[in-house]
């Protein structure tokens, strides 16, 4: 395995986290006396170290304004982000994380992630410890939740019984084995563990060593055909090729992410790039090479261009392959061509293997919470609790119930109904596949509304598409509360993306299922007017659009030029 670093280019001038990361003596920083010092914050220094340990310091953002005005601090609290592989999880540990927003989340909420995790808001520091201690009880962990290095490594939630299917858990579960920090700090911090004799922390890290990696670093294992998990958008996309029974081995693609600064130019979204294929056994010794290029080439004085898209581009494509033959120590094979037939979610009742089932439930943006209207947390517990399924959290941020005996669907489905919960047939396709990230109260980058302004919205467009006679077409909406691209916004057919307080920028002509990043059509649109600057092209799409083209593809192949340059009302 090719773990030892091969020389590293001179490092200008380390960026400040890379010194936090560097002086924090792998992850410990002063956390264990700032548990202790009775403030409801963290000085800034170990906020940075708590990402690794998936959490993040944020405050109430609703009640900024009023506290100000009162000459009082702002209302602490933190973020703590499981890292959950596959987004597999037993009834107990659902039931766990339940019980957990119940017990100390402010919200009372649960949020399922983009990355098919769970995130729990609003927790205050002095109960820090103990929800992080219950996740591991649950035999789960928040390590590599969030900071510089593995996240949460994802692949599609649906359950089968083809061997393919555990062989792909199988091979995921090498990778975040291999992949994971092994500092002992998280241990000493929150579970009680003895400490390592002093200067013994050393070798702790064999992959990522004392700085880790210069940013965060994403992979996704997706499986031919179904792009249900956006594998463009990974640092590092590893595609399953099948025989139908076995995997026979993987493509590899690198370089995809979504984040960009609407103020700095240079930085963009970009599609990984397919670059080699892999048979099976492999698999993990390539995913540890293509780790360790961008541990070694990856930028350390600016975090802006630290992803590994930008080692990429700037050193481009076919220095990479050689870089990756060279610490293989054999030439790359060709990567496999990639067709994708379906893209959503795995919504609905689809046989899993003879007698059983499984149940994909569509959940409002990821947020488990009860309100008058649907009391998705409560239903959910109570079904978890009496049928045992299985839990897996999906990347489109619902939740499938599986292993459920054929039996049990109608008792689950008319429970379902009782809570105010949507079935399937009930949900119109543009639904379906909304996506929104959390944004504001609680995301410190936010700058507009995305998690709170989209169920609003959602009306109108379905209003929208149903006057031109498009109410069953598969489009993805997706929305976010700032440029960062936490709900995947630059490949969905429409992205609105916020800019300012109810401003957004419309991006258009990405296509479903996720391989083509779409375009800046205009800018900072206030809310109100979003509807009424997309239906000039849906009249258009409706009217002229080929046998099955996507609304994306249709805005691709005609170019938003003409729409853009049309005066307002002209096409309307
Ligand atoms: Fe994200 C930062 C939420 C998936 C790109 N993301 C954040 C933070 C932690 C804000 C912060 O740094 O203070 C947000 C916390 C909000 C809150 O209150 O919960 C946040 N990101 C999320 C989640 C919860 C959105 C959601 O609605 O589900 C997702 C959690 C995933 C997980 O379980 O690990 C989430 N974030 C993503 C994705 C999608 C993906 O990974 O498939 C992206 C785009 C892909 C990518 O990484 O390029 C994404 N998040 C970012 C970025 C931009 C990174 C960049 O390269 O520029 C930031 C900002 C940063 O890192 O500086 C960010
Ligand atoms: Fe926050 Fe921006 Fe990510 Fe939304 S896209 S969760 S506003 S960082």
């Amino acid at each position: 395995m090719t773990q030892e670093r091969s020389a590293p280019e001179a490092v200008k001038k380390e960026s400040k986290i890379e010194v936090i990361k560097r002086n924090s003596r792998h992850l410990r920083g002063t956390l264990e006396e700032a548990l202790q010092d009775g403030r409801p914050l963290f000085d800034e220094d170990n906020v940075q170290v708590l990402k690794f340990h998936g959490v993040y310091q944020q405050d109430d953002r609703d009640l900024r304004q009023k506290l100000k005005k009162e000459g009082k601090e702002k209302h602490y609290m933190m973020m703590v982000r499981a890292r959950i592989p596959g987004g597999v999880l037993t009834p107990e540990q659902y039931l766990a994380f339940d019980e957990l927003a119940d017990r100390y989340s402010e919200y009372g909420s649960l949020r399922i992630t983009t990355r098919q995790t769970f995130q729990l808001h609003g927790i205050l520091k002095g109960d820090l410890k103990a929800t992080i201690r219950a996740i591991n009880e649950a035999l789960l962990t928040t390590l590599g939740g969030c900071g510089d290095q593995v996240r949460n490594t994802i692949t599609c939630a649906a359950p089968g019984h083809e061997a393919y299917h555990a062989e792909i858990r199988e091979d995921l579960l090498a990778i975040v084995d291999c992949a994971s920090a092994k500092t002992h700090g998280y241990h000493e911090i929150w579970l009680d563990g003895e400490k390592l004799p002093l200067g013994a922390e050393a070798g702790e890290e064999p992959l990522y060593g004392d700085i880790y990696l210069p940013r965060k670093f994403k992979i996704a294992i997706a499986i031919e055909g179904d792009n249900c998990l956006d594998v463009y958008a990974n640092d590092l996309g590893i595609v399953a090729h099948v025989d139908g029974e076995h995997v026979t081995g993987y493509t590899l693609l690198v370089g995809g992410g979504m984040g960009r600064t609407a103020s700095v130019k240079d930085t963009y979204p970009r599609l990984a790039t397919p670059v080699a294929y892999v048979e099976r056994h492999e698999l993990l010794e390539a995913v540890v090479a293509v780790i360790t290029v961008q541990r070694d080439y990856g930028n350390r004085a600016d975090r802006r261009y630290a992803r590994f898209k930008y080692t990429l581009d700037e050193r481009g494509i076919d220095w990479f392959r050689a870089e990756l033959a060279a610490r293989l120590g054999r030439p790359l094979a060709e990567p496999r061509p990639l067709h994708w037939q379906r893209a959503h979610d795995h919504l609905g009742w689809h046989v899993q293997r003879p007698g059983y089932g499984y149940l994909g439930v569509y959940v409002p943006n990821g947020r488990l919470r009860d309100t008058e209207t649907a009391r998705y947390k409560s239903a959910l517990r109570e079904i978890v609790a009496e049928f045992r399924p299985s839990v897996r959290l999906t990347t489109q941020q619902n939740i499938i119930l599986a292993d459920l005996p054929e039996a049990a669907r109608p008792l689950v489905e008319q429970k379902l109904k009782a809570a105010g919960i949507p079935l399937v047939d009930e949900l119109s396709a543009l639904r379906q596949s909304a996506m929104a990230c959390v944004a504001l109260p609680t995301c410190g980058l936010a700058t507009a509304e995305s998690e709170r302004a989209l169920p609003g919205l959602l009306p109108q467009f379905e209003q929208l598409f149903a006057d031109y006679g498009l109410a069953d077409e598969r489009i993805s909406i997706r929305m976010t509360g700032c440029p960062n691209g936490c709900a995947r916004p630059y490949i969905g057919d429409i992205a609105f993306v916020g800019r300012s307080l109810g401003k957004y920028d419309i991006f258009l002509g990405g296509d479903f299922y996720g391989t083509r990043l779409n375009q800046l059509y205009k800018e900072l649109v206030p809310i109100d007017q979003l509807v009424a600057e997309i239906r000039p092209l849906v009249a258009a799409y409706a009217a002229e659009r080929q046998p099955g083209e996507g609304f994306g593809d249709y805005c691709h192949r005609v170019g938003l030029e003409r729409f853009r340059t049309a005066a307002a009302g002209e096409l309307r």
